[in-house]
C-alpha cells in the first residue's frame, strides 16, 4: 500500500516538476515582455539645425533624459537620418534630378513641396526638405544634452535614409519599403514584445517607426510628449491614424507603471505556479 503510494508520488512529482518547469520557462521566453525605447533621429538638424522644428523640439530631450536615467529598458536603440549629400529628399537636388520628373506633374519651386519622380529606383512622391542630416557633419550628431546611457539594457545605433535615391522615414524601412534597415532583426533576437516610441518628428520618422513596429507585431506605444512634430495637422492626422491602426498614444508619465505592471504579471504568475507546486508536493 505505502509502496504504491510512494510509486504514484514518485511518478507524479516527476511529471509535476516536467509540466512546472514547462510552464516556468514559457513564461521566461514567449510570454515573457521585453521593453526597447527607439529615440528617432534627435539629431541637431531637427532641433536647432537646418530643419529645426517649429514647436520648441529640444523640450523633449529631459522627457527622454529622465525615462533613460529611471525606466529599466531591456534595449534601447537610437536612430539617425543620415543622408549623402546628393540625397532625393533635398529640395536643393532637384535640379540635378530634373530627368526624372514626371512629366506633366507639379515642378516644385521651393522646399516643403512634393516632386513626383519617376526614378532612378523607382516612382515615388518625394516631399522636397532643406538640406538636413548629411553624413558626418555636426549638424547629423546626436543633440549634446541627450542622454546616451541606460539603466540596464543594451545600446544600438540606426542609421537610414542613407541610400543616395531612396528616402526612409521609418527606423525599419525605406519609404518604398525595398530594403529593410537591421532594426527588426535586432528586436527579434533579442525577443523584444513591446516598443516605445519617442523624439522628432511625430509627423514624419515617429509616426512612420511606430506605424512599422505595430505592422510588425511588436506591441507600439508612442510617448507623445516626448516627441514634436513638422505641422500642427499633420501631426493630429497621423496621432488619429495610428491609433486606428492600434498603436498606443501615451504620455511620459505612463511609462514606468505600463512597464512595473507586465513584470508585476509575470512575477504573480510565477509566484502562482510556484505555491501550486509546493501544494501539490505538500499533499
Ligand atoms: C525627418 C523629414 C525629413 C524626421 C527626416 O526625422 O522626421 N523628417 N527627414
Ligand atoms: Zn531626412
Amino acid at each position: 500500500m505505502y509502496f504504491i503510494l510512494a510509486i504514484t508520488l514518485v511518478f507524479a512529482s516527476s511529471y509535476g516538476q516536467y509540466s512546472v518547469a514547462n510552464q516556468l520557462s514559457s513564461a521566461g521566453t514567449a510570454k515573457r515582455t521585453v521593453n526597447a525605447l527607439l529615440v528617432i533621429d534627435v539629431q541637431n538638424c531637427f532641433i536647432s539645425g537646418s530643419l529645426a522644428l517649429p514647436h520648441s523640439p529640444a523640450d523633449v530631450i529631459p522627457i527622454i533624459n529622465n525615462l533613460l536615467k529611471t525606466i529599466p529598458f531591456d534595449l534601447v536603440v537610437y536612430s539617425h537620418d543620415w543622408h549623402p549629400s546628393n540625397h532625393i529628399s533635398f529640395f536643393n537636388n532637384l535640379n540635378d534630378r530634373r530627368q526624372y520628373i514626371k512629366p506633366g506633374t507639379k515642378v516644385p519651386d521651393q522646399p516643403y513641396q512634393v516632386v513626383t519622380y519617376t526614378g532612378p529606383k523607382v516612382e515615388t512622391e518625394q516631399m522636397l526638405w532643406p538640406t538636413h542630416c548629411v553624413q558626418n557633419t555636426g549638424d547629423a550628431n546626436l543633440h549634446a544634452s541627450l542622454v546616451q546611457t541606460t539603466l540596464k539594457g543594451e545600446i544600438f545605433h540606426v542609421r537610414k535614409g542613407i541610400d543616395p535615391d531612396l528616402d526612409s522615414y521609418s527606423a525599419f524601412y525605406d519609404n518604398q519599403k525595398l530594403y529593410k534597415t537591421e532594426l527588426d532583426d535586432i528586436l527579434r533576437q533579442r525577443n523584444v514584445t513591446r516598443v516605445f516610441v519617442v523624439g522628432l518628428a511625430t509627423d514624419y520618422c515617429v509616426a512612420y517607426t511606430a506605424l512599422d513596429a505595430n505592422d510588425l507585431n511588436y506591441a507600439t506605444y508612442v510617448v507623445e510628449d516626448a516627441c514634436r512634430g513638422v505641422t500642427n495637422a499633420s501631426v493630429q492626422a497621423q496621432i488619429a491614424y495610428m491609433k486606428r491602426q492600434g498603436v498606443k498614444i501615451i504620455h511620459s508619465n505612463e511609462v514606468r507603471s505600463l512597464i512595473s505592471g507586465a513584470a508585476l504579471t509575470q512575477l504573480s504568475f510565477s509566484l502562482m505556479l510556484a505555491v501550486l507546486f509546493v501544494f501539490y508536493f505538500t499533499n
